[in-house]
């Protein structure tokens, strides 16, 4: 039998930590033969709600759960932790906007990246998930400086779904057969999803979006738009924000990374920019990435072509995916709110 994992979730008491710890205990993130130690950390004003949670996932005899740790300390948390799922993070309350926010989550950022960067495993596995996610990844990595950028993302997974439903429920086909949309930039309204290289699967064959939607007019406004703003519909009928389809994304984003992305599909991911596809180095920016070997890269293709010479060679390059105008200017847009929302970061970081 394999050893278990043990993977922490900040925020466990919270809406999207009830739907998620379920989900990991079942073995929907990790596989159904990887036996799971659920660590949950809430703060002290949420207690009972999580001992409710433990009780619950002891009433539910999970078979993979082999132990649960449910604490209000950090320390005790991230104690030897594999993977760490950070959901916590101080609410966005009626009138406040991500920038009110942000004051607030530097020093929980601070102080979680400092408790898993000192107890968490070797070649922990960080997922950030409270909002704003990118900018507290970037909080993260610097107060954790002995986990390696490499080991740090945040979620856009919940985008990308929502760009594959559209375009599934558009043309009228399952979602398994679409792949392969991008979510580039930040997780807030300035995100852009982009059809322009997603493929269907088609009875004959493999088909781009762009041939199948003739309506371009669509797939470059009401599809971005509907994707932009898909959590203020859910906010407005359902009076909470997005919590069960936030909480199988995280499963989907720690489970491609460790186990692998499909063949010939790929998925978005907040990462560390490595100054790909021009968006400034050091921003956590939602790229196309394929998973391999528990390691995220992010798109580049071979680009072959032949020397004008004699004799005729063929070259390849590698390069990023093609990017167009209207795609430039959507992803520069972006990069430049993360860049604002960073240097607000460090302001309060200064203080
Ligand atoms: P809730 O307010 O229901 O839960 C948050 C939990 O975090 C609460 O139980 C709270 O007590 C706990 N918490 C607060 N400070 C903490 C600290 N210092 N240490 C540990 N726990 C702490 O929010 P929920 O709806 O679960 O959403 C959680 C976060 O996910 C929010 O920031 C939200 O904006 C963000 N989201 C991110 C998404 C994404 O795709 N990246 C989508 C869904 C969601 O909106």
């Amino acid at each position: 039998a394999k050893a278990p994992v043990r993977v922490l979730v900040t925020g466990a008491a919270g809406q999207i930590g009830y739907a998620l710890v379920p989900m990991i205990a079942r073995g929907i993130m990790l596989g159904p033969d990887q036996p799971i130690i659920l660590h949950m950390l809430d703060i002290e004003q949420a207690a009972e709600a999580l001992k409710g949670v433990k009780i619950e996932l002891i009433d539910a005899a999970f078979p993979l759960l082999k132990g649960i740790v449910a604490t209000t300390d950090a320390v005790e948390a991230c104690k030897s932790v594999n993977i760490a799922v950070m959901v916590g993070g101080f609410p966005c309350k009626e009138g406040m906007t991500r920038k009110d926010v942000l004051p607030k989550n530097v020093p929980i950022y601070r102080a979680h990246a400092s408790a898993l960067g000192e107890h968490a495993a070797p070649n922990c596995r960080v997922l950030v998930v409270a909002n704003p996610a990118n900018t507290n990844a970037v909080i993260f990595k610097e107060f954790a400086p002995s986990i390696p950028e490499k080991n740090i993302t945040c979620l856009t997974r919940l985008d990308h779904n929502r760009a594959l439903s559209q375009i599934a429920v558009r043309l009228n086909v399952h979602i398994n057969d679409v792949k392969n949309v991008i979510v580039w930039g930040n997780h807030s309204s300035t995100q852009y999803p982009d059809a322009s290289h997603a493929t269907i699967t088609t009875t004959s064959g493999e088909k781009s979006a762009g041939e199948l939607i003739a309506d371009h007019h669509w797939l470059q406004n009401e599809f971005i738009t509907t994707v932009q703003q898909r959590g203020d519909v859910i906010l407005k009928v359902r009076k909470l924000s997005s919590a069960l389809s936030a909480a199988s994304a995280a499963c989907d984003h720690i489970r491609d990374w460790l186990i692998g992305t499909p063949k010939r599909t790929w998925v978005s991911m907040g990462v560390f920019s490595d100054g790909s596809y021009g968006i400034q180095p050091g921003l956590f920016y939602s790229f196309p990435v394929t998973c391999q070997n528990g390691n995220w890269s992010i798109v580049q293709v071979f680009r072959y072509f032949y020397s004008l010479t004699w004799p005729i060679i063929m070259l390849s390059t590698m390069t990023g995916l093609k990017i167009d105008e209207f795609s430039r200017t959507k992803m520069d847009a972006t990069a430049i709110e993360l860049m604002e929302e960073k240097s607000l970061a460090y302001s309060f970081i200064d203080q």
